[in-house]
């Protein structure tokens, strides 16, 4: 292995005045991320260059309370807990020294300086300690992207979905493959290479067997769309005839509003996310423009996009008034909407307040109220399970 660069970096997110941390950690990484440790808490240690497994050093892996200093004067920057890890056996694989530290501005600032006035340090480029562990062989590219996914979730089940991948659940998939494509190219070559030799019969029969199994293990897998869904957020499209109140609903569900609602049929133009956490799910809620024949371009462009957004969706959600012809409406779109699904796209008959509704095939609500959100939120955690 070639000897690396002793790099480091504020692990933490960087303190503002408005945020400042209880804690921020500072890790190093690196053949000399030991001394580096000695030098910032050491008095003198650094004009004297003592080097790496004096006493000053804590026992490895064990927090020590210690006042780290800047190495040049001598002045105290904050009084933390700090640990070395030795190599193999840290997270990079690389000796790895860490700063405890309180997360104020001026505590890190002054200490991410004194390592850099060590002169045998350099700031870590992003994913370089992820990197490093990749290269030392702790972490395989699978587990790499599930940390990745892991930092970057929002949701329980994001969180869940890494955790497992971070486990090596891909990994052990992707091995299998491994496996199973190396026994059927060693079964191939063999009949390739000793035609006359006395091989088992039925080898080619293995060999087809193999190559299908694993064909079709990979085009399962590629069409499982889960992980993805998971990562990106289910997409669901509310769609409906002008005025339902599809702006209503979504500003509804999003809690806040996102949509300008309006009494003025045709409000909406362009189509409008939100992202939310709908039972640990993530989900990108999208409104749309009203359906209704226009000769204003604009609303024709915009409902245009509503009918490419509608059949791009995971799912549907179909508003309509329950005070206007509903019955007939609902005919009418979904026989226009493509991949429209009875058994996984959802009916909305919204306005309750202003005409019963009594139809168990749709979930009939008030967004103005909230009356009935219960029973869609139901039905779209009981759809996303499916
Ligand atoms: N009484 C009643 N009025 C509602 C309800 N939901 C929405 N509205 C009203 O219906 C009108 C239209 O609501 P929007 O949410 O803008 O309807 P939309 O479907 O987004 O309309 P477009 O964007 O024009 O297609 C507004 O005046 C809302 O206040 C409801 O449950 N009950
Ligand atoms: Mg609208």
């Amino acid at each position: 292995m070639i000897e690396s660069d002793t790099i480091y970096a504020l692990a933490t997110p960087v303190p503002s005045r408005a945020h400042p941390g209880a804690i921020s950690v500072i890790r190093l990484s690196g053949p000399r991320a030991t001394d580096a440790l000695i030098f910032l808490t050491e008095p003198r240690a650094f004009e004297r260059g003592r080097s790496a497994r004096e006493p000053a050093l804590p026992a490895s892996r064990r927090l020590a309370l210690r006042t780290v200093l800047d190495p040049l004067s001598g002045e105290a920057i904050d009084r933390g807990l700090v640990v070395w890890f030795e190599a193999p056996n840290s997270e990079t694989g690389e000796t790895m020294a860490e700063l405890h530290l309180h997360g104020g501005r001026a505590v890190v600032g002054g200490a991410l300086e004194a390592i850099r006035r060590l002169g045998f340090c350099r700031l870590a480029e992003p994913g370089e300690f992820t990197r490093r562990a990749f290269e030392h062989g702790k972490l395989d590219l699978t587990e790499a992207e599930a940390i990745a996914d892991l930092v970057a979730a929002e949701t329980d089940q994001q969180r869940k979905l890494a955790l497992q991948q971070m486990d090596g659940a891909l990994h052990r998939l992707y091995e299998d493959w491994r496996t199973l494509g190396l026994r059927t190219l060693a079964h191939l070559e063999a009949a390739i290479d000793f035609p006359d030799e006395d091989l088992p019969p039925g080898i080619a029969d293995e060999v087809r067997a193999g190559i299908t199994q694993l064909g079709a293990e990979i085009a399962a897998h590629l069409d499982d769309r889960r992980g993805e869904r998971l990562r990106q957020g289910l997409s669901i499209a509310i769609i409906g005839p002008t005025n339902a109140g599809k702006s209503s609903l979504l500003n509804l569900l999003a809690r806040r509003e996102a949509a300008i609602v309006s009494e003025t049929a045709g409000t909406t133009r362009d189509v409008i996310e939100v992202h939310l956490d709908l039972g640990g799910w993530p989900v990108v809620l999208a409104d749309t423009a009203g359906l209704r024949a226009s000769s204003d371009a604009i609303e024709q462009e915009g409902v245009r996009r509503a009918k490419a957004r509608a059949t791009a969706a995971d799912f549907r959600l179909l508003v309509l008034d329950a005070s206007a012809d509903w019955q007939s409406e609902l005919q009418a779109l979904t026989a226009a909407t493509e991949r429209w699904d009875p058994a996984r796209d959802i009916v909305v008959v919204n306005k309750i307040d202003l005409a019963s509704v009594e139809d168990p095939g749709v979930v009939s609500l008030s967004a103005t109220s909230g009356t009935g959100l219960p029973e869609l939120l139901a039905r779209l955690t009981f759809t996303r399970r499916e």
